[in-house]
Formats: C-alpha cells, sequence, structure tokens
C-alpha cells in the first residue's frame, strides 16, 4: 500500500494509472472487420471525418462549391483537406491535431509532412491488424458500437449473423422509429411487424417485439437515441408515447439502459450532410421527468450544448438511475472536456463516464483517448492535491481504482446494477 504524500507522487500515480487503464468506450461507430467496408479505417478517412470537411470549407474560395468536393474520390477529398486545413493553414484545430497524434502514436514521420508516405503505412495492413495496433495503442480493451436496423448497410451483416468479435458491444440505435415513426413504420411493416401509423396498441405491442428481437439478436448493451433541443417527455407525440409504452418496458425487461443524447440541430446546413449537424440548448425537464417517474429504469445521458452541463451534472446528483457521459461531439477538445470532466468531478465525485470516442475512424481511438487521458488525469491530480492539503492520504492502488472507475468500471457496474 504506497502512500502519495507529495503533489509530485500524486502526479506519478495518477499519470502511470490513466496511461495503463484499459478503456471501455461506450459509444463510437465503428465496427468489426467482418461488417466490411463499413469499418473506416486509415489515413484518408481520417481527413475526410466530417468535422474536418466542416472545417475545409471555411478555409475555402466560394467556387469550391459542396458538391464539386462531394463527387471528388476520397483520396482526392483527403488531398484537398490536407492541402487547406495542414499545409495552407496550420493544424491547430482539435480535429486537425488527432490526425497528427494519431500519425506521430502509429510511427509516422508527422514532421515529414509526407501524405504518400502515410498512405504507404495503410496499404500495407489488413483491417484485422489495424484493429489489433488501434485497440493496442489506444489501450481500449472493448468499444459500444452505434447498430441501426435501419441502415442497409449495416443490417445485412446482422441478417447474415457476421461474427461480432468480443472487443465489439452492441448498442441498438432507435432513432428512426422515435424521431421519424412515420418513415420508419413503412420498413417495420416490411420486416414483418404490424404497425399502423397511428400507433394503437397492436403497433406498440410490435413496436416493443421489433425492440426485444434486435436487443436479442444483437446483444445490445443498451439502446441509445439521439434527439433534438426540443425532445420533451412526456408528450402525446409518436416519440413521447413509444418511448413511454415501448422503449422503457423493454428496457426494464430487457436490463438495458436508455442512452440518450440530446441536443442535435439535425441538418443545419443540408449540403454539409453529415458534417451540417448543429446544436441547440435542451430542455432537460424531460431527462427529469423520466428519471424521477421511471425509477426502475437506468438512463444514460449525455448532452450536446455546453450549456446544459451544469443542470444536467445537478440532476445526476437528484437521480441514481442516472449515469452521465462523455463530452460529446462539439464538447470533444480539450478546453471543454477539462471544464466538463473538473465540473463534474466537483459535483459528482466519481460517479459519472467522463469520456466516449464517438470515433467513426477506427484510428480516431487512438487520437481521442490520448487526448482525454492528459486532461481528465490533469483534474484528477488537482483533485488528490486538494484533499493532501486537508492531510487525506490517497494511495497508489485507491488512485487505480479510482481511474478504472472512471474509465470502465462505473459503465460496466451501471451496466449490471
Ligand atoms: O448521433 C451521434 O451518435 C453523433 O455522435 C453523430 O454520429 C455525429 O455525427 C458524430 O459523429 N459526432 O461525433
Ligand atoms: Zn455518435
Amino acid at each position: 500500500m504506497s502512500e502519495l504524500r507529495s503533489a509530485e507522487q500524486i502526479r506519478g500515480a495518477v499519470e502511470t494509472a490513466v496511461a495503463e487503464v484499459s478503456v471501455l468506450d461506450l459509444h463510437t461507430h465503428i465496427y468489426p472487420p467482418s461488417f466490411g467496408a463499413i469499418l473506416l479505417w486509415g489515413i484518408d478517412e481520417l481527413l475526410t471525418y466530417h468535422y474536418l470537411v466542416a472545417e475545409l470549407f471555411r478555409q475555402s474560395p466560394r467556387e469550391f462549391t459542396y458538391d464539386r468536393f462531394w463527387k471528388m474520390p476520397k483520396r482526392e477529398q483527403a488531398d484537398v483537406v490536407w492541402q487547406r486545413l495542414f499545409i495552407e493553414n496550420s493544424p491547430v484545430g482539435e480535429s486537425c491535431r488527432g490526425v497528427l497524434t494519431c500519425m506521430e502514436k502509429l510511427g509516422l514521420d508527422v514532421s515529414a509532412r509526407d501524405l504518400s508516405g502515410a498512405r504507404d503505412y495503410f496499404e500495407r495492413l489488413s483491417p484485422e491488424e489495424y484493429v489489433d495496433i488501434v485497440f493496442e495503442k489506444a489501450g481500449v480493451e472493448a468499444v459500444v458500437m452505434t447498430n441501426n436496423p435501419f441502415d442497409d448497410e449495416e443490417r445485412p451483416s446482422w441478417e447474415a449473423s457476421a461474427e461480432v468479435e468480443g472487443r465489439f458491444k452492441a448498442a441498438l440505435r432507435i432513432d428512426n422509429v422515435l424521431v421519424a415513426f412515420k418513415y420508419a413504420a413503412p420498413r417495420l411493416r416490411e420486416w414483418g411487424y404490424d404497425v399502423a401509423d397511428d400507433l394503437p396498441e397492436k403497433a406498440l405491442a410490435e413496436i416493443r417485439r421489433f425492440l426485444a428481437d434486435w436487443i436479442d439478436r444483437m446483444g445490445a448493451v443498451y439502446m441509445a437515441a439521439s434527439l433534438p433541443p426540443d425532445f420533451a417527455f412526456p408528450e402525446d407525440s409518436p416519440c413521447g408515447r413509444i418511448i413511454a409504452e415501448c422503449v422503457l418496458p423493454v428496457s426494464r425487461e430487457k436490463g438495458v439502459p436508455f442512452a440518450m443524447m440530446v441536443g442535435v440541430k439535425k441538418l443545419v446546413n443540408p449540403p454539409l450532410a453529415l458534417a451540417g449537424d448543429g446544436v441547440g440548448v435542451s430542455d432537460l425537464s424531460a431527462v427529469e421527468n423520466l428519471c424521477r417517474d421511471y425509477p426502475e429504469n437506468k438512463f444514460l445521458v449525455t448532452a450536446l450544448s455546453r450549456d446544459c452541463q451544469h443542470e444536467l451534472t445537478v440532476l445526476a446528483r437528484k437521480f441514481r438511475n442516472l449515469m452521465i457521459f462523455g463530452c460529446w461531439w462539439f464538447l470533444n477538445d480539450p478546453s471543454m472536456i477539462e471544464e466538463m470532466t473538473r465540473m463534474r468531478m466537483e459535483l459528482l465525485g466519481l460517479s459519472f463516464i467522463p469520456q466516449h470516442s464517438d470515433a467513426r475512424v477506427l484510428d480516431q481511438l487512438i487520437y481521442k483517448w490520448t487526448h482525454s487521458r492528459r486532461i481528465i488525469a490533469d483534474v484528477l491530480v488537482e483533485k488528490y492535491g486538494l484533499a493532501l492539503d486537508a492531510g487525506w492520504v490517497a494511495t497508489t492502488e485507491e488512485v487505480e481504482r479510482d481511474v478504472a472507475s472512471l474509465f470502465r468500471e462505473n459503465f460496466n457496474r451501471f451496466l449490471e446494477a
């Protein structure tokens, strides 16, 4: 039992524990190699990640149209991103920095600024080999995917019972059912679920069957949906009724939490496609009502607006069936991660999940976790230091326990609760 009696000893123990902890990444958009081309990886996918695409148009002349970019082959898109955001403008933004971190951790010579050399590195690898490399360098033991039965590129893999290796956990994504039911209904009927558009009891029972079938097929560890800023609950709408009558009962019956990712303003600029979504301040009374009125249900929640973070953290103090997680999307950058992690630790101690990667490109596990570990470690060093100032002497074993909670065990315990 080694006692940490100085700031230096605290920093040493925390930095080692955070560097070595194996992470359970509870929200990503990556897939096992068995799912084929929907697993994105390599330098050209990194450079054309929609975060960089949005930034590209800010550094391009007006005559460089959205349409012209989308028509380019992937490699050409990556070339123009590289030229605009790395060569003509220094890569100081977080998304660009992430590409540099990936290259550096993979042993590529970043100072050479050599895109073709980087491409050669990836040419020599199979997806299977690269999954091992990335998980090892990122210190990730498992990821939770985003699995949507309405995704025509993904569903065939499930229907063909494609192998899903242990490092990839499933999450059933139900946005289509909740926020676009009128478009989902014909697909559900096509798949044999008798759902009338006006949601009679039979349709609600069939939606429950659909949810249960796919949780079983996927072995889903939770159900998830991204929800607009004006998401309200309770609400006499298809969304409100399906949550109350279908999602929550099935969530209890299957013992899987309902994850709500609130505050997305879809396609504020449609020609940007995946890069076109924005953010809005959410009314968190929906979350408050759900946690209070459904104490037997478990809720994972992350909010997209910085303006919601303090209120969401206070809600977590009120409801033990609420687990808040991650610094999502436009919040996944150093200034926001530090602000949110410090506030959450001050209000919740260690009872929250500080980060998820949201990785869409496999390689991003490396940079998103490298960057976040450093910031979370710094906040932990500060807080153990403040405890020491009052005379509380932590031990290395306690630091290791606490770090494991933040990066993995809080999620495991919440699933098992
Ligand atoms: O809805 C979501 O899961 C979001 O994370 C979106 O996928 C978003 O496009 C994204 O990739 N954010 O990081
Ligand atoms: Zn996501």
